[in-house]
């Protein structure tokens, strides 16, 4: 199985501002954690991250193309923004998880609302960056 891990806008920044609202692990801490679950699978997982839209976009086409068998997704602040992103996701049939560290919906009133949420399997957000494993089980485990 091939998995995609990707990231969105700012999020190379995890871990170096606002620990009370993302916790204290780097983007690479999380990286380690999805691809050392992945190894307990026999799972290749990829880790990407961009702050640009057509970017995210390329690589969501890109994933149908090679294969990829699930995408977990944190797709930033692109969430509440993004029709081109929802486009993305509606136009692969990979399926994708929406995971987000922080609970979206204690938060400001523009964060409730996913435009990406309906067009994927399912959104987990607010149990910090456990939110990846958890995505990337339900892909490995069913
Ligand atoms: O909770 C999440 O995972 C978010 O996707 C994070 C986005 C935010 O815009 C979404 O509403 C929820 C922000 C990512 C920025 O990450 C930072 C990391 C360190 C310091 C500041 C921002």
């Amino acid at each position: 199985m091939k998995l995609l891990v990707l990231n969105g806008p700012n999020l190379n920044r995890l871990g170096k501002r606002e620990p009370e609202i993302y916790g204290t692990e780097t983007l690479e801490d999380v990286k380690e954690r999805c691809v050392a679950l992945g190894k307990e699978f026999n799972a290749e997982i990829e880790f990407k991250q961009s702050n640009h839209e057509g970017e995210l976009i390329d690589w969501i086409h890109e994933a149908e193309d090679v294969g990829i068998d699930g995408i977990v997704f944190n797709p930033g602040a692109y969430t509440h923004t993004s029709v081109a992103l929802r486009d993305a996701i509606a136009s692969v049939k990979v399926p994708v998880i929406e995971v987000h560290i922080s609970n979206i919906h204690k938060r400001e009133e523009f964060r409730h609302k996913s435009l990406l949420a309906a067009e994927c399997v399912g959104q987990i957000c607010g149990l910090g960056t456990f939110g990846y494993e958890l995505a990337l089980r339900k892909f490995l485990q069913g």
